[in-house]
């Protein structure tokens, strides 16, 4: 066993740290308390050589990555998150954005030609956008780009629209797939701990409804991914609440594919007060989220968000995937501060920060089918 990791601290809790360890080694499951030990007790080294162990385990040296490209219908919307500093209020509508489905199926129509495998498209919650509105919107681009992966609409988007349609969640899930909808982001589920998501997030869906949504949609065969927002107001308690109750829904479904922890910046926001972390807590929580969750096949680390000389060090970090080349199509980070103002990688950029990071790059579709 690696030197570092010899160190035989008899935790606050009582518990040895080498126990941990070993727990790890032999690839046991972490209980919670031993997850926020984590945390508090571990060093930055003792964590990367851990999470890379588990990472190493389920994806060799391997690091993914896709060509994919964001539409984000609106930023106007009904909900006024703290931490958002991208939408605008239906009663300042005329600062933001309405695209109509002509104008995104332009925005598609602008990658023809381009190598491109998947759409994201998630933004702000309006009436017009409604049910109807996606499924036609879905449809349109298949008939465009069949082959085209669309990964649409968080569970926040969802609740609103299934509620407006007056069908069950149930029922429109089946709408959408039919319609075209391939998988659903990570995106909407903020932090799961009820007290804080009222004072970040208060008014959109419960954290109940978020998994109850990825449940019904794993249900039907279908993939997803899951977030996290860290680094505002929460405790280290809270991220392994919340990953914890992402680990039992995976237990019972194993639809997620990617965990994707969403540093928060603080510019332009309503939690502009609130100071953001430093990379070395980053790297601390992809560490213990590899470790954690153990039964979720990837650990995202979205460069556009953290920046690309983050996202690099968090491949010794537990990371095996990068997302995509984006070509400057969100506004969700630059708007909140990030590095990235304009967020473009080239698959040669791409595949450098990961061949600098002695790891091996590997193209993927959106279901993690190697590619080329
Ligand atoms: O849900 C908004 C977050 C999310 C801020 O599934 C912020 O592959 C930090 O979910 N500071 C949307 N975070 C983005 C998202 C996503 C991104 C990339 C890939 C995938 C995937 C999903 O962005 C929101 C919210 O949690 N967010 N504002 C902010 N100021
Ligand atoms: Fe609306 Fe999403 Fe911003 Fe919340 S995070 S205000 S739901 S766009």
């Amino acid at each position: 066993m690696h030197g570092i990791l010899l160190n035989k601290t008899i935790l606050a809790n009582g518990t040895n740290k080498t126990d941990i360890i070993k727990k790890i080694h032999d690839g046991e499951r972490l209980t919670p308390e031993e997850g926020i030990r984590l945390f508090y007790d571990f060093s930055l080294p003792e964590l990367s050589y851990l999470a890379e162990l588990v990472n190493i385990r389920k994806s060799g040296n391997k690091v993914y990555f896709n060509r994919n490209f964001h539409i984000e219908p609106t930023n106007v919307c009904v909900y006024t998150c703290a931490f958002c500093s991208y939408s605008r209020l239906i009663k300042h509508r005329s600062e933001g954005w309405e695209l109509s489905i002509e104008q995104i199926l332009q925005k598609v129509r602008e990658f023809d030609g381009k190598p491109v495998t998947e759409v994201h498209i998630t933004g702000g919650v309006i009436p017009t956008q409604d049910l109807k509105f996606y499924t036609e919107l879905f449809q349109k681009i298949k008939q465009h780009r069949p082959e085209l992966h669309i990964k649409a609409l968080t569970p926040v988007e969802m609740h609103y629209i299934f509620k407006k349609a007056k069908v069950t969640v149930e029922e429109g899930l089946k709408i959408l797939a039919d319609a075209g909808l391939d998988s659903m982001p990570g995106g909407g589920a903020e932090l799961f701990d009820e007290e804080i998501r009222e004072k970040i997030a208060g008014g959109k869906c419960s954290s109940q409804v978020w998994l109850d949504i990825h449940r019904s949609w794993h249900k039907m065969g279908k993939k997803s991914n899951a977030t996290m927002l860290y680094g505002h107001i929460e405790k280290y308690e809270h991220r392994i609440d919340h990953m914890e109750r992402l680990r039992r829904l995976q237990d019972e479904t194993a639809g997620f594919q990617a965990f994707i922890p969403l540093k928060f910046r603080n510019k332009n926001n309503q939690m502009s007060d609130v100071p953001e972390v430093s990379v070395t807590e980053d790297l601390k929580n992809y560490a213990v989220a590899r470790i954690y969750l153990d039964n979720f096949p990837h650990l995202k680390t979205y460069w556009a968000m953290i920046g690309r000389e983050t996202a690099q060090m968090a491949l010794q970090f537990g990371c095996d995937d990068l997302d995509g080349t984006i070509d400057d199509t969100t506004k969700i980070y630059s708007m909140a501060g990030a590095e990235e103002q304009n967020p473009t990688l080239t698959t040669e950029q791409i595949k450098n920060i990961i061949i600098s990071s002695g790891k091996i790059p590997v193209e993927r579709d959106s279901l993690y089918h190697i590619l080329n």
